[in-house]
């Protein structure tokens, strides 16, 4: 037995959790953490809120509120969302909580005090409007190393690297957009520069076999670019205040105090659980393995790991198997554009399908590059797979066996070859899914479970035992007993992936009684997993079909936040050529009101719509279908140009034209007096 400790990027609380982190970080952390535990293995597994830091102090400006609301609202949805999708967190704390505070700032003033600091007073971005320094996501500009407009002062999302605020070109500030000027000010760096050598040595020659490819392309590319000292205290107001002389008024940088939030978080479940957490983070046996999205492997290659180095009393990463980015439809997943599918939001419109998301995210998973989540592919994985193939497989054996044996498993006899043959492929599925887990695949461990189901679907398609059952009842009892062995040995490998599938299965099958063999190495070992005799429950799906309307809705939602952030980022129309007062007179607008309307046939958009406007009754078409159905419109107050040239679209002649404009989701809407008014009356 081995003691791994499993740390997975601490989500920023400024917003809720997505699909993008399910994909990237959470749930192959827990496929690991659970698949270790299920080997025997010591396993503390840890996370919590990311809670200091820029991005939750712009949160807190934008929804006027303070960082500490920001975070508690956050924390708290983002810490139910884990708890819904079953990841098995031993401890899942907060960077806000006094275990923190203690330990993040005993370990600076451990670097402090043995001299791993650069102490220095150097020019930094400063604000003058808003009289504040200019860091991380205070600042904009372009990065030095890619070229992107968008980089932040601390780190290039683009790229990946991480950088001072004075290397970026062109900054802005972020809060008022005005072009920084630069402040003396002290700050604490970490010589990075100083570690170079001994971080070429350690990972991109020590783990170049073992460690991801797109984690060593990263953290080779910085070092060969060349280290330098990074500061690692901040001039802002939300943090863990610098513990030393002279850092009153600053924090430590939140990327400095983050990382130690997973020692934090060991130190809190230690104590909570009569533990000592120091050997799993100080005894040289332990492995510590990072899960992360590909942006922040410079923090946890690079900087967590000088830190740790500089201290001294610290292990160091195993491996830090980082995915890369999950797209949505084909876009970035972006937190402030909505365009995301937040885990909360999944639940309430898919109640109870946790796995199929746990599912179609590992089919899927970014781990060697960007991929896409579709809805349609979703709904493919479910139905064809989940639904198809593993629901299938389990619902004909119970069935079977319910309606042949009132449940109780029979009895086998003489195995032919075909049986041999696949009890002996049931019993290779622990070591091959093993490999892939052990090696970071997770989307192939995946594929190789689904195979067993399939393995399993074929070999009742093959053996056909509803044909035989009547002539050859003893060879059918065989076929069952079979079927009954591959059923539960999937109710057991399955629980990393599909933990809540793994769980209704053991309970339909009745796996957790004694004598039941359900540990992972019973089934490369043993000869019976689910003995005759023994019995089973009823029947229940497994999975059910998702239906077009359903993906639909989402796919409607997505369109609807496309076209609100169209509105949103739409540029306000440059003013029109300036007229006389004479050419505004000669525009004759009337108020009236819509008294018939139907669609003009063959059309998307027009409406053919008979408008009182005082002076008469007139036909006019609009283009206005596509907001408002016929019957809508009916007695609706309208503005009218009534002196427009009549002219003939689509057959119908028009006599005027109805003002309308465009509102904030896309749609249309009438200009209507807010007051009773007559038909007829003039706008002016
Ligand atoms: N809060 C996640 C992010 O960059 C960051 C991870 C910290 S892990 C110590 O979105
Ligand atoms: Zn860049």
């Amino acid at each position: 037995m081995s003691r791994y400790t499993i740390t997975s990027a601490l989500p920023y609380t400024n917003g809720p959790v997505h699909i993008g982190h399910l994909a990237g970080v959470y749930v192959p952390s827990d496929i690991y953490a659970r698949y270790l535990r299920m080997q025997g293995h010591d396993v503390a597994f840890v996370c919590g809120s990311d809670e200091h830091g820029v991005p939750i102090t712009l949160k807190a400006k934008k929804e006027g509120i303070t960082p500490q609301q920001v975070v508690d609202k956050y924390h708290t949805i983002i810490k139910n969302s884990f708890n819904e999708f079953g990841i098995t967190f031993d401890n899942y704390s907060r960077t806000s909580a006094p275990v923190h505070h203690e330990t993040a700032s005993e370990f600076f003033k451990n670097l402090y005090e043995n001299d791993k600091f650069i102490e220095k007073v150097d020019e930094q971005l400063y604000d003058e409007e808003a009289n504040q320094f200019l860091a991380d996501r205070f600042v904009i500009g372009t990065c030095p190393k890619c070229g992107n407009e968008e980089s932040y002062g601390d780190q290039c999302e683009k790229c990946g690297t991480s950088h001072n605020a004075t290397d970026l070109i062109n900054p802005k500030s972020a809060i008022t957009g005005n072009v920084p000027s630069l402040k003396q000010t002290k700050h604490w760096f970490l010589p990075l520069d100083k570690y170079e050598s001994w971080l070429r040595e350690w990972i991109v020659e020590g783990h170049k076999n073992d460690w991801k490819s797109n984690v060593l392309g990263q953290v080779k590319s910085w070092v060969d670019d060349g280290l330098r000292p990074r500061a690692v205290t901040r001039d802002l107001d939300w943090g863990i205040p610098v513990p030393v002389e002279g850092g009153e008024g600053k924090v430590l940088y939140v990327w400095f105090d983050a990382p130690i939030g997973y020692i934090s978080s060991t130190k809190e479940w230690a104590k909570e659980n009569g533990k000592d957490w120091e050997p799993y983070w100080k005894d040289k046996d332990t492995k510590l393995v990072h899960f992360i999205g590909k942006d922040n492997i410079v923090f946890h290659c690079i900087i967590f790991p000088a830190m740790l180095k500089a201290h001294g009393d610290y292990i160091l990463p195993e491996n830090v198997p980082a995915n890369e980015f999950l797209n949505l439809e084909g876009n970035k997943i972006s937190t402030s554009k909505n365009w995301a599918v937040w885990l909360h939001e999944y639940l309430e419109d898919f109640p109870g399908k946790q796995d199929v998301l746990r599912y179609a995210l590992t089919a899927n998973a970014p781990e060697t590059k960007d991929n896409d989540f579709t809805w349609k592919d979703f709904q493919t994985r479910n139905n064809s797979e989940l639904v198809a193939i593993f629901g299938n497989f389990i619902n004909r054996v119970v069935v079977l066996t319910n309606k042949y044996y009132d449940g109780i498993v029979p009895t086998a006899g003489e195995f032919s070859e075909v049986d041999e043959e696949t009890l002996a492929k049931v019993k290779e599925y622990p070591g091959i899914i093993a490999n892939s887990v052990e090696r970071y695949r997770f989307r192939e461990a995946m594929g190789e479970l689904m195979n067993l189901a399939r393995l399993g679907n074929k070999y009742l398609a093959d053996e056909e035992p509803w044909k035989q059952v009547k002539e050859n009842p003893e060879r059918v009892e065989t076929i069952m007993n079979v079927a009954l062995q591959i059923a539960t040995a999937l109710a057991t490998l399955s629980e990393p992936f599909l933990p809540f599938t793994s769980e209704k299965l053991k309970g339909i099958l009745n796996a957790g009684s004694s004598g039941i063999e359900n540990s992972w190495s019973a089934i490369a070992e043993k000869e019976v997993l689910l003995p005759s005799g023994h019995q089973i429950g009823k029947a229940e799906l497994l999975f059910a079909k998702i239906e077009d309307k359903d993906i639909q809705a989402q796919l409607d939602k997505l369109e609807a936040t496309k076209v609100a952030n169209e509105i949103a980022n739409k540029e306000v129309e440059p003013q029109k050529d300036i007229i006389s007062f004479d050419d505004f007179t000669k525009l004759d607008i009337r108020i009236g009101t819509i008294l018939e309307a139907e669609k003009v046939p063959k059309t998307k958009k027009l409406l053919k719509l008979k408008v009182d406007v005082g002076i008469d009754t007139r036909t006019i078409v609009s283009g206005i279908a596509e907001s408002f159905s016929a019957e809508d419109v009916i007695g609706q107050k309208v503005s009218v140009l009534v002196n427009l040239a009549p002219r003939k679209i689509r057959g119908v002649e028009s006599q005027g034209m109805i003002l309308m404009t465009d509102t904030m989701d896309g749609k249309l809407a009438f200009i209507e007096p807010e007051r009773e008014v007559n038909n007829g009356e003039s706008v002016s």
